[in-house]
């Protein structure tokens, strides 16, 4: 018998222990299998079960270490009180979870019979209904729904533009099934390396090595789950109010006039503004935390930033983790100082004199021509080179707990000089132009990896793409103690098992740096790759509250891990500007919802490659709808600002009025993700996984759970095909008018969407509150409201609105939460917490699907005739209005229509 069997077994009121013992090796191939095993299954909580293998004698960084991820305190339960039932063969050695009372139905377990288990290979086989629905498992480019026929997903941390199938910069080892109309999630928590193998009736795990720590969320709903889940890996940070605004960025303004010309011509055109953002390119030698005299002055850049916030708007500058190897600069001194940069073992450098006999000869000095030698039996630890934007550079580690008092130092003596209102984190897979540590100049010409990343796939596009980069190549070769782990052919660099890296099962080192580089402690990188930009979320979240405790802090970062939802938002890093890629995005948006990161977009117009404007214009709307609505721009790429063409001009503006209105709703979605841990954009199975034609849809998206988007996807069409659920009413957000079954062909029915327009659709049932757009959030908060209600069959709706400063960490009491209900022709505003009074009032209530019959309502304030407000009423359409009504958001009141 192969696998491993179970060994003293034994079950208390809330878990059970145990351990697995080798009977013998499933595979010869991987190296040795390690004999004993520890085995937990923990209730964590009612709805939430932890399964977990591991080795007793496992070296530091095998499990996730705490300061990565703080594994929240369980309550544990007893079996008799979790919505799980749980089932151990230890005959046929397996086990297995069932919902309560769901005998038949397996939704996680596996079997011990095929389990591998060794120091850096572990291999776990999940068995999956035949043709399961999964979604989940990434960063990757990939359909929404997981192709069960034989598809593997790797996930490892990489930077790499959006190539479909690529692992990319996150790691999120998890997922969703949705089966028989319920769902549940699963989580592996492991920052190795993987494979994950998707077959009919099995999902294989193929893992670099660390435990097997497994948590399952029972659901049944899908919302149920995306609450348990981020009840667990951390609740989404509630974002500034402005950040749900309008922002700019490009890689590429070449000077700080053109940042203002940017401002200028988006006030000229009266396009919707709240950020502006600035790349590497004001740096100085893409130095961090430094500006180009020539091009980008200090003084000038701390003036303007001043300017913009005179102008309500926001200024974000962008930090990557490669600190330039430079004795000159401030950074790179007091880190080198502190001791604080990733390390790697070399063999130590002596002087030919003082050698005895044992040394390796490393190089020839063409000066003197002396030999470097080096003693081989003298292993010191020296900083960890590689080759980033400002040339050799060293890495922060963030393991090491004096790394953030130096981290929240320099960034404060930055926001001293410019007073940046975030900050985007960018680079940090970790990204390295080197495949390992840096030792010469990069051959430029091959820098970005022809065989594998950009240009295998940007050539697709554009042959020129090879001539649009420039990097600093002009510092010498590397000539200091020999590393061991660092260099080409090390170990952990090429693990007997190959995930497919790079889709081309690269060696782990290509394009960052060594796994053989350790972090504080010893852990080696190799076992937390994936947790860099994790861990640099969570210190530059740190930083900036330190600085500034009383505000929010804003921080946007391109690689994540479990958890880093409640530090940062995500950007879905270098797409491509083409049609293919643009409709990719919203599953990738979908994906960060599952993730736990709702505060998710793609660069809008596209960041590789020349945007065209049609392309431009459908992007400038469907990124009206990204929860992170940003238009970014690559370098030496035709300029795609909204402005740049008439037509874009009128299309962008009409679509971020739209965003600018919706606003409120977006920020107590927001509100609700902080609280409660739901998504804030929804796929249709999100909403309605009783009806199996959602489950492959990826081409619409909820926001909330009240207005459906469906944006067109295709050049030069007018209308778009819209996929509407089952028992899902809806009215165009625009004009109030119902969805009609005239318009429906087969199951779809076909939206008018000329080019200035984006189907938005508000259900039936639910109250959304708008506010007049504006300019600037600043400006649209103080704005009227409106109240748009679209009535159920029931002839009812609901709704609520939060309100708060919108910039405060802890707002206390200074905030409300009020809640809408239209039942029996009455409207009913009721605060269930009125702390926070806002300047604005309601203006405006937009009623559709009402029904007068023949008879015009009397209105009705509190119970007391109402001095009719401004009214229209469409009876065929039965859509009405009622405007110039003035009535306070945060009192209670009811507002009745009743018949003459
Ligand atoms: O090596 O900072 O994904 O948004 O504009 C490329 C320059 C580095 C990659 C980011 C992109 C950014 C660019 N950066």
């Amino acid at each position: 018998m192969i696998g491993y069997a179970f060994r003293n077994l034994k079950k208390n009121l809330t878990s059970y222990h145990g351990e697995l013992k080798l009977l013998a090796p499933v595979t010869p191939s991987y190296g040795e299998d390690i004999v004993l095993l520890d085995f937990d299954i923990v209730n964590i909580n009612e709805n939430c079960v932890k399964i977990k293998v591991s080795n007793p004698n496992g070296k530091p960084g095998q499990s996730v270490p705490d300061c990565v991820f703080q594994r929240p305190i369980a309550r544990p339960v007893k079996f008799s009180d979790s919505n799980f039932d749980i089932y151990i063969d230890t005959m046929n050695r397996n086990f297995y979870l069932t919902r309560k009372g769901e005998e038949g139905n397996p939704l996680f377990g596996f079997s011990f019979a095929s389990l591998v288990f060794k120091e850096q290979y572990v291999e776990v086989n999940v068995k999956v209904p035949e043709n399961a629905n999964i979604y989940g498992f990434g960063e990757v480019v990939d359909t929404f729904r997981r192709n069960p026929n034989n598809t593997t997903t790797t996930i490892f941390s990489r930077d790499c533009p959006c190539t479909p199938k690529e692992n990319l910069y996150g790691a999120h080892p998890y997922y969703m099934e949705v089966r028989n109309n319920e769902a549940h999630g699963v989580l592996l928590l492991n920052s190795h390396g993987l494979d994950v193998k998707l077959s009919p009736e099995n999902l294989s795990y193929c893992i670099l090595g660390g435990s097997l720590e497994f948590y399952v969320f029972c659901g049944p709903n899908p919302i149920d789950v995306c609450r348990q889940y981020t009840s667990f890996i951390g609740k989404p940070v509630f974002p500034p109010y402005w950040s749900l605004g309008f922002h700019q960025c490009r890689f590429g303004y070449e000077n700080i006039n053109s940042l203002k010309q940017v401002i200028k011509k988006y006030e000229e055109n009266e396009i919707p503004l709240d950020c502006l953002w600035t790349d590497i390119d004001h740096m100085r030698n893409f130095k961090d935390f430094t500006f180009d005299e020539k091009r980008y002055p200090q003084q000038e850049m701390a003036k303007f930033a001043n300017e913009l916030h005179e102008k309500n708007k926001k200024f974000v500058a962008i930090v990557d983790p490669c600190i330039s190897v430079d004795e000159e600069y401030e950074p790179y001194i007091s880190g080198s100082n502190k001791d604080i940069w990733i390390k790697v073992k070399a063999k130590k450098l002596v002087d030919k004199e003082e050698s005895d006999n044992e040394v390796d000869l490393m190089d020839e000095d063409e000066d003197d021509n002396k030999a470097l030698i080096y003693n081989r039996d003298e292993i010191v630890e020296i900083p960890f080179i590689g080759h980033v934007w400002p040339g050799k550079a060293v890495f922060p580690d963030f393991f090491n707990p004096e790394t953030q008092e130096w981290w929240t130092g320099v960034i404060n003596s930055w926001l001293n000089k410019v007073p940046f209102d975030g900050i985007w984190i960018d680079m940090n897979e970790i990204a390295n132009f080197s495949n390992g540590f840096r030792y010469k100049k990069l051959d430029t010409s091959d820098w970005a990896d022809r065989k594998t990343g950009l240009y295998r796939y940007l050539s697709k596009y554009s042959k020129k793409v090879a001539e649009l980069f420039t990097l600093n190549n002009n510092d010498d070769d590397y000539k200091g103690p020999m590393p061991i782990d660092g260099n080409e052919g090390c170990p952990f660099d090429n693990p007997p098992y190959k995930i497919n890296n790079g889709l081309n099962h690269l060696p782990l080192n290509n394009k960052t740096i060594s796994m053989g580089a350790i972090h504080y402690n010893g852990i080696r990188e190799y076992d937390v790759h994936n947790v860099f930009g994790h861990m640099e979320s969570i210190a530059t979240h740190k930083a900036l509250t330190e600085i500034n405790k009383d505000q929010r802090p804003f921080i946007l970062t391109r690689s994540t891990f479990v958890g880093t939802g409640a530090f940062a938002a995500h950007w879905l890093g270098d797409n491509v500007s083409t049609w293919e890629s643009m409709k990719q995005s919203i599953t990738g948006m979908l994906n960060f919802q599952l993730f736990g990161i709702p505060m998710v977009g793609a660069d809008i117009c596209g960041f590789n490659c020349p945007s065209d404007e049609k392309l431009c214009c459908r992007w400038m709307q469907l990124g009206a709808f990204y929860p992170f609505a940003r238009n970014h721009n690559g370098i030496r790429c035709k300029s795609q600002e909204p402005y740049t063409s008439k037509l874009l001009c009128d299309v962008s503006r009409k679509a971020l009025k739209m965003r600018y209105e919706l606003i409120p709703y977006w920020y107590t979605l927001f509100y609700y993700a902080n609280i409660k841990g739901e998504p804030v954009i929804r796929s249709l199975w999100m909403e309605f996984p009783e009806d199996n034609d959602t489950l492959s849809n990826e081409t619409q998206f909820f926001v909330g759970s009240g207005l459906m988007v469906t944006p067109v996807l295709t050049q030069d069409a007018t209308t778009v095909k819209a996929y509407i659920p089952e028992n899902c009413e809806l009215y165009n957000w625009t004009t109030g008018k119902r969805l009609n079954s005239f318009e429906k062909s087969g199951n779809y029915y076909i939206l008018n969407a000329p080019i200035d327009t984006i189907p938005v659709h508000i259900r039936a049932g639910y109250i959304i509150p708008t506010q007049e757009a504006a300019l600037t959030t600043a400006e649209s908060r103080t704005k009227p409201y409106t109240l748009t209600i679209a009535l159920d069959s029931d002839d009812c709706a609901y709704g609520s609105i939060y309100l708060d400063d919108g910039y405060s960490s802890d707002v206390g009491d200074n905030y409300s939460l009020i809640e809408f209900k239209f039942e029996n022709y009455t409207l009913t505003c009721m605060p269930r917490f009125s702390g926070y009074n806002p300047m604005a009032r309601i203006n405006r209530i937009r009623i559709f699907g009402i029904s007068f019959e023949n008879y015009f309502p009397e209105l009705f304030f509190d119970n007391r005739a109402y001095n009719p407000p401004v009214v229209s009423y469409d009876s065929e359409e039965e859509i009405a209005l009622f405007s110039n009504i003035n009535l306070a958001i945060n009192k209670p009141w009811s507002f009745n229509l009743k018949k003459f």
